[in-house]
């Protein structure tokens, strides 16, 4: 395969104007018939047109009604070429068989549970019919589906529901329209045995839209949230950027085969089941945080992602790093901002998988998601709400109905605002290949307070830079926080007015994606700490320290030494436990250590042994130094009633969980019985939950006998069986792998269900200490993964190869066995593009 480069875009020779769609859905086979309208780009010209296939047997070609013979087009593995198609605009009409019930690469139309559905984004659409499967062919769609009456009961599209009835043979139709041009990836259909829970949402504007969510009849109970979450959603878009619905009908349907989380075809989209089934006793907190976010995600993509779309998907982040924004800053709006933040960043700074781009087969790729989603954020910090709504008002006026780049929407709102940061960095991921290079970050905003001795914030009255003196604020206000603009690998600013020596707050709620050093002392961070009116970099400057001990004992133990936890910090963990001023959620993420990928990640070279047994030291020694503190907070955090899903009940069962977490590193037999109290007398599965995690961090008996019982507990619901597999995947305990062998013969196990695949398979790559154990068994279960998933699902299987992707970073015992596998599976038999892509990028 071969790499292709953002620089090598062409324009398409051809556009399509309509596309008729006809399905026979079929239990041997199904027919797909497209009738397509095409003109050329330019009037007159004659050059090929070249459609995208693959594995798709190709029934007969017509243009302008004529059948096209063998020799009148060019038939490859992967194209379809019309040498020298009609001047002008002309129909083509192409017959095609497909085997969605062979399909296992949940890609283009499959079965999932016995119903059709489908997944295009982003090259599935070339499994359906030969198209021109890229995202600035956009067009109008009608789709006619027929199927089996009693199999199929329900038949769904794009748009609006213009047509059904009944067929002969006990077959019946539906034919749907979406008056709203499209990319061919935002395509969708389902057919099935699907039940609907409905609502209604009316639009500021009056518009009545009938709300459904579509899943087998018995999880419709489970459904309550995702419909809460989308009407919310729906509510948000309308009051923070004035956007509405601009259809009668939005569908859901849940499946519980998909390779990622959700997908945001138009007025249909489609999810991962896990991303839409909740209830108090079968989903966590953070499972109904996640619904809330991807319902809220998908929903916003109907205008930033369809309405104005992509041209080629070197632009993904102008839809994804713009709507994981929008999505961030809606879950932020419905619970508490300072903890989505931390959450986020603490995402940002812990996925353990590669920031690749330069998509080829471009799979699914979360982290740049988030990292596109940071520079979102900063244009809003350069701009304020206000200025960015009016770049973002713009970039709908100007780029509506169309397929675009992130250069554009960098215009819009550089126009809206007369702004002049010529310098700001684009938001596309420029990969750091041979051939091309990395683009610098040359516009850095800075958000910066300074605070006094008391601890409160200095007014900020003005700022000398560049031989110019700015005045802060206005109307004599003072401001408490400024954003600093940093264009320049060294700049300097002088506060002026400033009465005693500041202790700095910089990069105040995360200003910046960018790694911050500075020289402010521990003394300073304890402060900070203590008093910092920013609630971010309150957690942050904890998160400094943190990382800094955590650096020096990591050092300590490479050397042998003994490990010694310092009383300061033991100090501000007990001062923060017992803050009733503060928010318990804020609490819980206040006293969570760094992850061990977040701290290896800045060591020369990465010991995740050290790292591993440094991060249980430390929270072995606050529970026994903090037991009292620990049980109490266990205590008086129970739940009492109902489950509620918001801040206040989530915070409480948080700050819980946490503080039995650290209980249980401890020996101690009561910690035992309070663990397996809480198991038993759980009534929602966050409690349950981590009940269960807490007894499961020691081997033994106990261990076994309650994994047992919640298997036994659980068997029917397979959302929470995954979370047993993952628990059970991500354990620490050496030699974990071999249990995690044996797991892929459980009879809940199947390789086919990505879902499965994530929680055993990906949860391994939780433990950094066993995915990374120095006898390689963890890279080698790895590599065998990867090359029998590929057979089965190559977005899947290229998921797993990211574990492999930082090798270099380990010693060179460790990179030499992680590139054996890489080497393996680039060796292996009829490799895919996918893996091939993610596999030789790491080797490169
Ligand atoms: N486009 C899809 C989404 O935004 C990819 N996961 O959810
Ligand atoms: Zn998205």
């Amino acid at each position: 395969p071969k790499e292709i480069f953002l620089k090598d875009y062409k324009m398409p020779n051809y556009y399509f104007d309509t596309v008729d769609l006809k399905f026979s859905l079929g239990e041997e086979k199904t027919i797909v018939s497209s009738k397509i309208t095409v003109f050329p780009r330019v009037e007159g010209s004659s050059s090929p047109l070249v459609l995208d296939g693959q594995d798709l047997k190709l029934v007969s070609i017509k243009v302008n009604g004529i059948e096209l013979k063998e020799g009148d087009y060019h038939l490859d593995s992967r194209h379809l070429t019309l040498q020298s198609p009609p001047n002008g605009t002309f129909t083509l009409e192409i017959v095609t068989e497909i085997y969605p019930q062979k399909n296992t690469s949940l890609e283009g139309i499959y079965k999932s549970s016995g119903n059709f559905c489908t997944q295009c984004e982003a090259e599935g659409f070339r499994k359906i019919t030969f198209y021109q499967d890229r995202p600035d062919i956009m067009a109008k769609y009608k789709c006619y589906i027929e199927a089996d009456k009693s199999l199929y009961p329900v038949l769904l599209s794009n748009g609006n529901l213009i047509e059904k009835g009944n067929l002969e043979g006990g077959r019946h139709y539906a034919l749907w329209e979406d008056p709203f041009k499209k990319p061919c990836y935002l395509f969708a259909l389902v057919a099935g045995q699907l039940e609907s829970r409905d609502d209604i949402f009316v639009t500021r504007s009056g518009r009545k839209v009938s709300l459904r969510i579509w899943t087998p009849a018995q999880d419709l109970p489970k459904t309550a949230h995702a419909m809460y979450s989308l009407k919310a959603a729906m509510k948000w878009d309308e009051d923070v950027f004035g956007l509405e619905y601009d259809l009668d009908l939005f569908n859901i349907v849940a499946v519980p085969d998909f390779n990622m989380g959700a997908m945001e075809n138009k007025s249909l989209n489609i999810f991962n089941s896990k991303l839409v089934l909740a209830s108090p006793e079968t989903a966590s907190d953070a499972d109904y945080a996640a619904i809330l976010g991807v319902i809220g995600h998908e929903y916003f993509h109907n205008w930033t992602g369809n309405r104005v779309t992509c041209r080629d998907w070197f632009q993904l982040s102008l839809k994804e790093g713009l709507t994981v924004f929008r999505d961030q800053e809606f879950s932020s709006d419905m619970g508490s901002r300072t903890v989505k933040r931390i959450a986020d960043v603490s995402k940002l700074r812990n996925y353990q998988f590669p920031q690749d781009a330069g998509p080829m087969a471009h799979p699914v790729r979360p982290h740049s998601y988030i990292k596109g989603a940071e520079v979102v954020r900063m244009y809003k910090t350069l701009l304020g709400s206000q200025g960015f709504r009016k770049g973002m008002d713009l970039y709908f006026k100007r780029h509506d109905g169309r397929a675009v780049t992130c250069e554009d929407f960098f215009a819009a709102m550089r126009d809206a605002n007369d702004a002049e940061f010529a310098n700001f960095l684009l938001c596309q991921e420029v990969p750091s290949t041979p051939g091309q290079p990395v683009k610098e970050p040359m516009f850095i905003p800075v958000a910066i307070g300074l605070l006094d001795s008391s601890g409160k914030d200095m007014p900020l009255s003005s700022v000398y830079h560049n031989g110019k003196l700015q005045s802060l604020g206005s109307n004599n206000q003072p401001v408490y926080t400024t954003v600093l603009r940093v264009t320049k690998k060294e700049e300097e600013f002088v506060f002026s007015d400033i009465s005693e020596r500041p202790i700095p707050s910089i990069l105040r709620g995360y200003s910046a994606p960018i790694r911050l050093e500075s020289d402010l002392s521990n003394s300073d961070l304890f402060f900070l700490l203590a008093n910092d009116s920013d609630e971010f970099n309150r957690w942050e400057a904890g998160q400094v320290l943190a990382r800094k001990l955590m650096l020096s004992l990591v050092a300590d133990f490479q050397q042998n030494k003994p490990l010694v936890l310092n009383p300061k910090f033991v100090h501000g963990f007990r001062s923060m436990l017992g803050d009733s001023s503060l928010d318990k959620e804020f609490i819980a993420k206040a006293i969570t250590l760094p992850g061990e990928g977040e701290i290896m990640d800045m060591m020369e070279v990465a010991d995740p042994d050290a790292v591993h047994a440094v991060r249980t030291f430390i929270r072995k020694q606050l529970a026994s130094e903090l037991k009292a503190e620990f049980l109490t907070t266990v205590e008086n955090n129970r739940s009492t009633g109902e489950y509620v899903f918001n801040h206040h009940n989530m915070a409480r069962r948080a700050l819980k969980n946490i503080a039995l977490a650290y209980l249980a590193s401890l020996e101690d037999a009561d910690i035992v019985e309070l663990a397996l109290r809480e198991y038993k007398t759980a009534t929602n599965m966050t409690e349950q939950f981590a009940a269960l995690a807490a007894i499961v961090q020691k081997p033994g008996k106990i261990r076994d006998e309650v994994l047992d019982d919640f298997y036994g507990k659980w068997q029917h619901d397979y959302l929470v069986v995954n979370k047993w597999f993952a628990l059970q995947a991500m354990s620490d305990i050496p030699g974990n792998v071999e249990c995690v062998r044996r797991l892929l013969d459980h009879p809940a196990f199947d390789l086919r269900n990505p879902n499965k695949v994530y929680s055993l398979i990906g949860g391994f790559c939780g433990s950094p200490v066993n995915c990374h154990a120095k006898d390689g068994s963890g890279y080698k279960f790895l590599g065998e993964m990867v090359v029998q998933l590929d057979k089965i699902n190559p977005q899947v299987a290229s998921r797993m190869v990211s574990a492999f992707s930082r090798w270099r970073r380990f010693d060179e015992t460790r990179q030499n066995l992680a590139k054996a596998q890489l080497e393996m599976i680039m060796s292996a038999n009829g490799l895919s593009e996918n893996v091939f892509e993610i596999a030789s990028k790491s080797l490169a």
